[in-house]
């Protein structure tokens, strides 16, 4: 095993990495910005190197300053994290052209899936079932024209290097087509320096469930079940829950075996997450994401499983210490994302932490980097707390989040407790019958 980890990022994912690291009796070394030396995961880890200037850039995002510490400390490995460098090709090169562990999957996988059209013709080839498209990038109008009528409409025009969301046009008829092509290939250039496109079927209504993996040096894969992550704003996810309210086990199964089957023949190593659009009782490959998620905990309270610790311990080389068949899943997790964010505009709302009352009993979890006095920097992610609580069915899931979500105190700063306390309160939400445009409708509508 590995004796020392660097780990490199910040709030709650640093924290839960260390103490990943601490169970595991691995020494940790924390990287920070000059705004975060008074971070939780700084004074707890063993070792601790400020590596820049406040913005990410300067900082989390700094290749050489990175590798110059691990080098300096002695780090064995590197953690990425989620975010910042965990998807990053490049780095994951360069960590080992330095002889340092990359805890995470080989560099041509994080590639191969971060180009969305040489992922989706990957996914096919596994036997992934994909949303109906093009497969190659479309280069010209005429093209786009001819490939729109094998599709049909409403289509959706796509970045190859896009993801998350970013760099979609929607064409809802031949007449949209042209201008949708035109300036989804230019914003695609202008954001990502890479302007080839592909075109997909817009499917109008469909939830987001994704699939984790987790696979060995050894061929052994296994799949964790889905998580539903459709209640979003904006591609950010706002709640997540396992199992989604609407796989049964049968159907959980069917697609746990494919992910799985298809990460084993790709030779894939450590985490992945398979995300799918469904509709109408049919799952539709979109992209695939190389790293730990943020919603990973919802996924261990259901299986019991640390994927963090399985996570390092196959970047070590050992195998996964469990089968397909030892993976139960037993009860129903939620995760809810609290955002330091003004709950009407979502404006980020940075600042003094002075309060701070953590909820708890059974099955209530808290992920969170913050304490009385910590100060919410202007210059990352809004993130600063998940509440994640596990029960014997949706139902006592649900009252625990609810109970959780009145003890919790977070002030003077805004925060977006009071969005998920009024999600909870709908009918959808207690029925579980959202889609992908449920939350973004319903702030719409509210007064
Ligand atoms: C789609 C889609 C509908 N049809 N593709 C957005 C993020 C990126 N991962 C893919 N996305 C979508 N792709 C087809 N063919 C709708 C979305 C989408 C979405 C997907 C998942 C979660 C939230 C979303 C919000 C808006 C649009």
């Amino acid at each position: 095993m590995f004796s020392k980890i660097l780990i490199a990022n910040r709030g709650d994912v640093a924290l839960r990495v260390l103490r990943a690291c601490k169970e595991l009796n691995i020494k940790t070394v924390a990287i920070h910005s000059t705004a975060d030396s008074e971070a939780i995961h700084v004074r707890l880890a063993d070792e601790s190197v400020c590596i820049g200037p406040a913005p990410s850039s300067k900082s989390y995002l700094n290749i050489p300053a990175i590798i110059t510490a691990a080098q300096l400390v002695g780090a064995e490995a590197i953690h990425p994290g989620v975010g910042f460098l965990s998807e990053n090709a490049d780095f994951a090169e360069i960590v080992e052209a330095h002889n340092i562990v990359f805890i995470g999957p080989k560099p041509e996988h994080i590639r191969c899936m971060g180009d969305k059209i040489e992922a989706k013709i990957t996914a096919q080839k596994l036997g992934i079932p994909l949303v109906p498209g093009s497969k190659t990038d479309i280069i010209n109008f005429e093209t786009a024209l001819q490939e729109a009528k094998k599709v049909g409409y409403p289509l959706l025009i796509k970045a190859a290097s896009g993801g998350g969301g970013r760099g979609m046009k929607v064409a809802l008829n031949e007449e949209e087509l042209e201008s949708a092509f035109t300036s989804a290939k230019s914003e695609a250039k202008a954001a990502f320096g890479d302007d080839r496109v592909y075109i997909e079927r817009y499917l109008q209504k469909p939830r987001h469930i994704e699939v984790q993996i987790i696979a060995d040096k050894f061929g052994n894969t296994v799949h964790l079940g889905e998580r539903e992550c459709s209640i979003q704003r904006r591609h950010q996810k706002v709640i997540e829950e396992a199992p989604s309210p609407v796989i049964d086990d049968k159907t959980r199964n069917i697609i746990g075996e494919i992910a799985s089957k298809a990460v084993s023949k790709m030779g894939y190593l450590g985490l992945g997450t398979i995300e799918f659009l469904y509709e109408g009782n049919q799952f539709f490959f979109i992209e695939m994401n190389t790293r730990l998620q943020v919603e990973h905990p919802i996924t261990e309270a259901i299986t019991g499983i640390d994927l963090v610790r399985e996570q390092i311990r196959i970047a070590a080389g050992y195998p996964l210490s469990f089968q397909q068949k030892d993976v139960q899943f037993k009860g129903h997790a939620i995760e809810c994302r609290i955002n330091a964010e003004d709950p009407q505009t979502f404006i980020p709302s940075p600042g003094t932490i002075t309060q701070f009352h953590s909820p708890g009993g059974l099955g209530v979890r808290i992920e969170s980097c913050i304490y009385s006095g910590y100060k919410v920097p202007p210059y990352y992610d809004s993130l600063i707390a998940k509440l994640i609580v596990h029960g014997n069915d949706r139902d006592q899931c649900l009252l625990r989040l609810k109970q959780a979500l009145k003890e919790i105190v977070i002030e003077p700063i805004s925060t977006t407790i009071d969005l998920h306390k009024q999600i909870l309160d709908t009918e959808v939400m207690q029925k579980g019958t959202y889609d992908i445009r449920w939350l973004e409708t319903k702030l719409l509508n509210r007064n």
